[in-house]
């Protein structure tokens, strides 16, 4: 049989006829197998038993999906009769996606256009098919940034330009499912803009290489590990102050963080593939590298990381793409 998950007590799931030859009019019927304890039934003493979902039947297709019920009647002699109900469980929307994360940090420069992918942010739902299909937006007016229904994919969708930097701004994203009817969570996209010569005082640090925007372009297929580019920062001003800890960090735009395509040598900058990069599964990344450092006298290497970037002294970072050449 089949039924739908979160039925409530007390539903009729199946009929059947009990016949005996010897004419008994009284039973007893027992039940067993994995998700038995859900049900419960009644048999009159013409031989119909019914099965019902139990006064505590939690039906939840999310925990298991199918279940197998034995069915054992015996008659006052205890002759003894076995049936196996199979039940499958047809999933009902009853659940949200949720984000990957609560909380999403973004760091932007003021001088990045339109278009320019700064963070993918991904959903999962428990349910099956349309229910769990899931649909990216972001709640209320926004003109700064935009969000891809399905992939994702959050690009910069304004001018940033004169946006105040001091406090981070607040954007909801939504994740809805297409179940009827839907259900939907929300998770914060906080965005921090950057000034593009966010004046250091006494010293600063230039980006070299890449530039700002700037296109790389590899082979499909690299070998691992094989280093396809070098950044390069560079501490400027007065010498006796400068003598700060440079070190590197990288951030796949294009991926969930969890597995970089891409990875930075903190210390040298060389950029490696970490993964194996296919030009037919995606022929474009946008990765944006960080440089921070420690000044004073007693440099110290700083943890990198965008959203650690306040931790340290001095960072900034910029974006450039990678593009695959088959
Ligand atoms: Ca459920
Ligand atoms: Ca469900
Ligand atoms: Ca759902």
């Amino acid at each position: 049989v089949f039924l739908t998950e979160n039925l409530p007590p007390g539903s009729k799931i199946a009929e059947f006829d009990v016949t005996d030859p010897d004419g008994s009019a009284s039973y007893h019927v027992k039940f067993s197998g994995p998700g038995s304890e859900n049900y419960r039934a009644n048999i009159t003493e013409l031989g119909t038993l019914s099965l019902y979902t139990a006064d505590n039947a939690q039906i939840d297709r999310e925990a298991q999906d199918s279940q197998s019920l034995l069915i054992e009647v015996s008659d006052v002699s205890n002759n003894t009769d076995r049936a196996i109900l199979p039940i499958r469980i047809l999933d009902v929307n009853d659940n949200a996606p949720e984000f990957t994360r609560k909380m999403y940090d973004v760091q932007v420069v003021e001088d990045w256009p339109r278009g320019v992918v700064i963070e993918k942010v991904h959903a999962t739902d428990a349910d099956v098919g349309k229910a769990a299909q899931v649909r990216y937006s972001i709640r209320g007016p926004s003109d700064v940034v935009a969000v891809n229904e399905t992939s994702g994919v959050v690009t910069v969708a304004g001018e940033l330009w004169g946006m105040a930097r001091d406090a981070p701004y607040k954007f909801e994203l939504v994740a809805r499912d297409l179940g009827e009817p839907e259900l939907n969570s929300s998770a914060i996209l906080s965005l921090r803009v950057r000034g593009k010569d966010e004046v250091m005082t006494e010293t600063s640090v230039v980006f070299l290489e890449p530039k700002n925007g700037v296109q790389i372009v590899v082979k499909e297929n690299l070998p691992l590990d094989t280093k396809i580019y070098t950044a390069k920062a560079e501490q400027r001003g007065i010498a006796s102050r400068t003598r700060g800890i440079l070190t590197y960090s990288l951030k796949d735009l294009t991926s969930d963080e969890k597995e970089p395509n891409f990875a930075i040598d903190k210390e040298s900058g060389d950029i490696f593939a970490v993964k194996n990069i296919d030009y037919e599964k995606n022929n474009e990344y946008t990765v944006s590298y960080t440089y921070s450092f420690k000044s004073g006298l007693s440099p110290s290497h700083c943890v990198l990381d965008t959203r650690d970037a306040d931790k340290c002294d001095r960072a900034r970072s910029l974006f450039f793409k990678i593009f695959l050449q088959c």
